[in-house]
């Protein structure tokens, strides 16, 4: 993001700051290179902060990471090292959910291919474009009712979407459906979004199951990380058309997308882009630099995780 590297060059001059490269060559470089003058790293949601790097960072003092997902950042180590961490939650909640909806109409009224339809000159050589699927008053399933979470069903209420939910913990909310597991949930579901973080427990927690109990005319949104969703099994199901459709921004191996998917008519396919607009990525770097200027200033942190 061209204005985080902007202001991090202009704001944070005391702290010798990069992001992690993914390739590890470069990284293993980078740690060489500048080890002794790190103070701070600025981590993207792709990137990973492992025991490693910390060790290899002597004079680190905070992970001031340009996502609100931290699960490549590893807290345990941080903590043991008194190696202080922050994200960058709420900016982004707004983008996240407004990609989650979006997805969900794109996936069942097959607005990408009803486009590419007319670019091909098929309405006039063909006809009418097929017929699709209402997104209004379908049941609207959410794994994990938190910031993002919420949002969507904020906003598919306005589409009259019955809202349904799964997460470890109940929680009343008077108008939204518990399912206590996430079987039943999808069970009870037309679409159901993917927006809890990823950890130990929510890895693959859209399984082969959960995709047949969604169904062949269910569809599965996916803003949340890849390894949420078993990606293989994913493919099999969408091309035997067990899973009805997908609209994913997210991917295992990113930015690897399997071939199988590239050729389905009934998958939205997007390069994690649900925090990407100007406001949005303009928000979370002010919000990166403004945790490294209150750590500099002992100031309270904005947005600590530990
Ligand atoms: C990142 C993301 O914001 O915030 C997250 O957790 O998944 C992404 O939207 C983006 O990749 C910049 O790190």
């Amino acid at each position: 993001n061209a204005y985080l590297e902007q202001e991090l060059d202009r704001r944070c001059r005391l702290f010798r700051l990069w992001e992690a490269p993914p390739e590890p060559d470069r990284r293993a470089e980078f740690l060489r290179a500048n080890a002794s003058s790190i103070r701070a790293v600025v981590p993207y949601a792709a990137h990973g902060v492992d025991a490693a790097m910390l060790d290899a960072l002597p004079r680190l003092e905070i992970v001031a990471s340009y996502s609100v997902g931290i699960d490549r950042v590893d807290l345990a180590a941080c903590r043991a090292r008194g190696v202080r961490v922050t994200n960058t939650p709420d900016v982004l909640t707004d983008d996240v959910a407004d990609l989650a909806v979006g997805l969900a109409i794109a996936v069942l009224r097959k607005i990408p291919q009803a486009d590419r339809y007319v670019r091909a000159g098929l309405w006039k050589s063909k006809g009418d474009f097929t017929l699709t699927t209402r997104f209004s008053g379908k049941r609207v399933g959410i794994i994990g009712l938190g910031r993002i979470g919420l949002a969507v069903a904020k906003r598919v209420e306005a589409f009259d979407c019955p809202i349904n939910y799964y997460q470890r913990t109940k929680q009343e909310y008077p108008n939204y459906t518990y399912y206590p597991s996430v079987i039943e949930l999808a069970t009870n579901s037309d679409v159901l979004v993917v927006a809890c973080p990823l950890n130990e427990h929510t890895r693959h927690i859209v399984n082969r199951e959960v995709m047949e109990a969604l169904g062949p005319k269910g569809a599965l949104i996916n803003i949340g990380r890849g390894p949420h969703v078993d990606e293989a099994e994913i493919v099999a199901a969408l091309v035997d058309g067990r899973l009805g459709g997908a609209g994913l921004d997210v991917f295992e191996d990113e930015p690897n997308v399997p071939e199988a998917l590239l050729s389905l008519d009934n998958v939205v396919l997007v390069p994690h882009v649900g925090s990407g607009t100007h406001e949005t990525r303009k928000a979370m770097a002010d919000l990166v630099l403004g945790n490294l200027e209150a750590h500099v200033s002992g100031k309270p942190l904005l947005t600590q995780v530990v």
